[in-house]
């Protein structure tokens, strides 16, 4: 395992010329950046050969797996016949025309439309002005704030950051923006006390009608939430929450704005999440498994409810990319869904792969630093936690997080964590004995955890 010269050369350019996203950059540069050099099926290779099962699906994005020629060879022809034309001035082309009716097509019958951005982030943009203005196009002008929840992820753009419930986030930048407020999670295991799960997500749920209450129906615009939580740590909601909540935005007359980044195009074994948990949303945004990472495409899934305003009553929506619904990606996630359809992986990790992931997850809730271990398809949040029988949590839940997916990352494994929670994610493609190494790792770094951490 020798490093190139060339690519020991480029960690030292990296740490003079390149700002990473979320990073410390002084302790990265410091340490100096991994360099990904290839990627072939579950596996990705670092600028030493080392070789690591990616359990993250680089981020939460590469759904069919790395190495898909198909995808590289539909960019490739479309390059070569149209790399680029406008969706704005009167005009489409055929990639993003035929993309925007393949995604419909699994959507449900009320979702008919879809606006195309080129990332989750633009995407929440994208639904948030366009939920304003479908209310006042109604003559509900007043209709303008939007409940999202903590330590819910929506991007990273001013509007994302600001619907995100990070913390860390506002704290940068004096957000959130005005009009934005937050609810709680439906997080039974760090906040349930004594309720049962049931009972838990049920007041979870309530929380929104409370603030709905607070702010007055008639200043509200929408309520947004990911079906699963994904970055705030793969919270999975008690059964009873979803059903309660779309009870509630019906009643309330609010839209229900479902954010499918992570959920979208298979992972939980739906297309989407919302049909996973029955619900209607009126606005999904979508990105990452769209194209499954391998070019840049997001969107705006929008139900007839809010199309048929958007169309007949507001006119322009001035609102717009100059790469909305770009060919080049527009073709490569048509290739993408193409193998997601032609090697059936949505009903793959329904019936088959999701299940046995289900049963391996599960079995690490016998490890004695587990708390709870949750799961849906291909989605997975583990609790670490110090005391099992009380469900006490470690004083740094950071510090115990990083050590698990150190050593996981160390052990050939990249995992993700959020505080004292393991977050897994893998290609929908992954194999049964692929899933049986990736729960191996984590288990060996779970007991080197037990032996090594005072608690
Ligand atoms: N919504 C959700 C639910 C997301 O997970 C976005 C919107 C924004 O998408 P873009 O394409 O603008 O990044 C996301 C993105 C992490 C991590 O560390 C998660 C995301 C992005 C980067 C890192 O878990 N999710």
């Amino acid at each position: 395992m020798n490093d190139t010269p060339h690519l020991s050369n480029l960690a030292a350019i990296d740490a003079a010329h390149h700002i990473h996203p979320f990073s410390d950059m002084k302790e990265l540069n410091a340490k100096g950046t991994r360099i990904i050099t290839r990627a072939e099926g579950v596996y990705i290779y670092d600028q030493t050969g080392k070789k690591y099962l990616d359990g993250f699906a680089g981020l939460w994005c590469v759904n069919v797996g790395y190495g898909r020629r198909e995808i590289a060879e539909a960019a490739f022809r479309q390059m070569q016949e149209l790399p680029y034309y406008n969706a704005f001035f009167g005009t489409t082309t055929e990639p993003t025309t035929l993309l925007a009716q393949k995604i419909a097509s699994h959507a449900g019958p009320h979702m008919n439309r879809v606006f195309f951005t080129n990332s989750g982030s633009e995407a929440t943009d994208t639904w948030f002005r366009m939920a304003r203005v479908y209310w006042k196009a109604l003559g509900k002008g007043t209709k303008t704030q939007v409940i999202a929840r903590k330590n819910g992820y929506h991007g990273s753009t001013v509007a994302g950051a600001s619907l995100g419930g990070m913390k860390s986030m506002h704290e940068q930048g004096s957000l959130p923006i005005e009009g934005v407020h937050h609810i709680g999670q439906p997080y039974w295991y760090a906040d349930g006390g004594d309720l049962s799960r049931d009972e838990f997500g049920l007041k979870m749920a309530r929380e929104l009608n409370d603030k709905i209450d607070e702010l007055g129906e008639e200043n509200v615009a929408a309520f947004v939430a990911e079906p699963i939580q994904g970055a705030g740590g793969v919270i999975v909601p008690p059964d009873t929450y979803w059903p309660e909540i779309a009870r509630i935005c019906k009643a309330r007359n609010i839209l229900l704005v479902s954010d499918e980044v992570i959920c979208g195009f298979g992972r939980l074994g739906s297309w989407f999440g919302y049909q996973h948990f029955g619900v209607e949303p009126d606005l999904a945004p979508i990105a990452k498994g769209l194209s499954s990472g391998y070019l840049p495409i997001g969107g705006v899934l929008v139900s007839d409810r809010v199309a048929d305003v958007l169309l007949n009553e507001v006119g322009d929506f001035n609102h717009g990319f100059t790469y909305s619904g770009h060919p080049v990606a527009a073709a490569a996630a048509l290739a993408n869904l193409a193998i997601i359809e032609g090697e059936k992986l949505v009903e793959r990790v329904r019936d088959d792969i999701g299940p046995y992931f289900a049963a391996r997850w599960k079995s690490l809730e016998d490890h004695e630093m587990v708390g709870e271990a949750q799961c849906v398809g291909l989605i997975g949040g583990l609790q670490i936690t110090a005391d099992k029988a009380t469900r006490r949590r470690f004083e740094k839940p950071d510090a115990i997080g990083a050590a698990v997916r150190n050593y996981c990352l160390e052990h050939g494994l990249v995992m993700r964590a959020t505080g004292d929670r393991m977050l897994a994610s893998p290609a929908l493609t992954i194999s049964r004995p692929e899933v049986d190494e990736m729960i191996g790792t984590l288990e060996a770094a779970l007991d080197h955890l037990r032996d090594t951490t005072p608690r």
